[in-house]
């Protein structure tokens, strides 16, 4: 559009004027974090390859620390095709929209990150993709994550008797609750931005979380204990809005899928990279003490038949099979 605005801005003697079929798309999305964190960077990459890739106007508007909400707020504007167009969710957090999509980020899922990134570079997940889609109209174009979840508490917990009664804060899925209730623990599902207050008042004496955004939000100022369960490696679906999609050029869909892949690749690189150095970042500046957790194989064992109740009861016990697998 460049050379005719020029020319009708001469024409007209005035250079304000773009042309009337200017087509400039703003694309909005949300971050919880600041730009320090691997999510909020990983939505910058996006919108640099999108730049890159498509050759016509197109903007990107990123809201930083929480200032449209949090994930399970996302998640709903998505559904609903309002106020944002991208952005990076736990599956977790879209639970109500399509139950089978928390399978993702089940805990004890991946063996190890090799395992984790065979999955996320493969086509496994695209199943749980379609649910998605058709119920939710949200569409994965990419995958990011590669934190370790560990449990964080206000006093420490490091065996099973400790964490027997544990009250804890999970996300929103049911398989999150049932998987820590398996393991003897008394979760109940918190919105994330309540989490730290509730810890600070007592309500909960602890929750799960990665490196990076606990050291983003600060978690370790009400929770400094660190047990080292490592019972997930995240995986973060980049988002994208069906209804925003289905308007756009195809030149500007193309682009968005190309540069969905690869920031979700560079995102996994950077987030998986950084995750033990924060860790350590934090406990050299004495903000928390990390544990490992005593009988963490026990942990394992007693979470694998709420693993296959929960993949037989959506229908996904031959993907799961497939995933243990690989
Ligand atoms: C971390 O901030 C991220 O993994 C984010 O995607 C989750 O929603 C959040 O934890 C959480 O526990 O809700």
């Amino acid at each position: 559009g460049c050379a005719l605005g020029l020319a009708l801005a001469l024409a007209v003697g005035a250079p304000s004027i773009t042309p009337a079929n200017a087509q400039e798309v703003t694309l909005r999305g949300a971050s919880m974090f600041d730009e320090n964190h691997a999510f909020t960077k990983t939505m910058v990459k996006f919108a640099e390859l999108v730049d890159e890739y498509y050759d016509g106007d197109v903007k990107f508007d990123l809201r930083l620390n929480s200032e449209l909400g949090v994930e399970s707020d996302y998640v709903n504007f998505l559904q609903q095709g309002v106020a944002i167009d991208y952005t990076i969710l736990a599956p977790s957090n879209m639970a109500k929209f399509a139950p089978s999509i928390p399978l993702m980020d089940m805990p004890f899922l991946f063996r190890d990150l090799d395992h984790w990134e065979k999955v996320l570079s493969s086509t496994t997940f695209a199943p749980l993709e379609e649910e998605l889609l058709k119920n939710a109209d949200i569409k994965i174009i990419g995958y990011t994550g590669g934190g370790v979840r560990n449990l964080l508490s206000s006093e420490p917990v490091v065996n099973l008797d400790d964490l027997q009664g544990h009250k804890m804060r999970v996300m929103g899925a049911p398989i999150q609750a049932q998987i820590f209730a398996a393991l003897t623990a008394a979760p109940s599902a918190i919105a994330y931005n309540e989490v730290y207050n509730a810890i600070q008042s007592g309500v909960i004496a602890g929750f799960e979380n990665e490196a990076a955004s606990i050291q983003n939000l600060k978690f370790y100022e009400v929770a400094p204990n660190v047990t080292l369960t490592r019972h997930t490696i995240t995986v973060r679906p980049i988002v994208f809005s069906g209804k925003t999609y289905r308007n756009l050029p195809e030149g500007l869909q193309a682009a968005i899928q190309k540069a969905g892949m690869e920031a979700g690749a560079y995102g996994r690189e950077l987030e998986s990279r950084e995750d033990g150095l924060k860790l350590q970042e934090m406990i050299d500046a004495g903000q928390i003490k990390a544990t490992e957790f005593e009988n963490r194989e026990k942990l394992l064992e007693m979470v694998v038949p709420v693993q296959d109740a929960y993949a037989a009861e959506i229908g996904a016990s031959d993907l799961l099979t497939a995933i243990r697998d690989m």
